[in-house]
């Protein structure tokens, strides 16, 4: 019994170390943006607007802009879409820079939330395999919900789309509807793929 314990010790230790390890050597963070930098938009991202023609779009917010009601999540800045009377549905994306999917591992977070929350019409994330350009018809939605008036993270699996190089978009779709925030948005695979079946006997 004894020798099994020290066994059972020291292959615990030795996983401990290998995983570890392998979580630095292993990470890829391809998108860690909290748009604090210049906007319209960060580097290699791009809005456009499909919907209403004076749709103003994803807009870079911070506590003091007028006529936003949330502060940003992280740091001083967010974007957000706002509650803006138009004559027809504004149809609004903001679209991350191409993304190439290595591993089954990677997944999307973001943080968000909204205000006027009974006011919700459509929130979304689009994926696209394709085209990073909305008018192209390459994108699918991915997720959609509605969200309430606190800071709330979002988690979805980009599994699906291992080896495939992909665009993601947030989606807002409303007129005088409510208005929602995005911060501090990651695309990583925290864990190496090899080190998921590790088992001890
Ligand atoms: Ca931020
Ligand atoms: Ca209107
Ligand atoms: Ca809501």
């Amino acid at each position: 019994m004894v020798r099994k314990s020290f066994l059972t010790v020291f292959v615990l230790g030795l996983f401990i170390f290998v995983l570890g390890a392998g979580q630095a050597a292993g990470q890829v963070v391809l998108v860690d943006e909290g748009f604090e930098g210049t906007y319209p938009p960060p580097t290699g991202w791009a809005t456009y607007q499909t919907g209403d023609a004076t749709d103003p779009g994803f807009v870079q917010i911070d506590a003091g802009t007028v006529g936003f009601n949330i502060d940003p999540h992280g740091g001083t800045y967010c974007v957000a879409h706002g509650d803006d009377n138009l004559s027809t549905d504004a149809i609004s994306w903001l679209v991350t820079p191409q993304l190439v999917i290595s591993n089954d591992q990677f997944s999307l977070h973001f943080w968000q939330a909204d205000y006027y929350q009974s006011y919700y019409q459509y929130h979304g994330v689009w994926v696209s395999t394709a085209s990073g350009d909305p008018t192209s018809g390459d994108f699918i939605e991915l997720w959609t919900a509605d969200t309430v008036d606190t800071w709330n993270e979002v988690t979805e699996s980009l599994a699906a789309y291992n080896g495939q190089s992909i665009y993601l978009a947030f989606r807002y779709e409303g007129d005088y509807m409510d208005e929602w925030y995005i911060d501090d948005v990651m695309v990583d695979s925290p864990v190496p793929v090899e080190l998921m079946s590790f088992s001890i006997e």
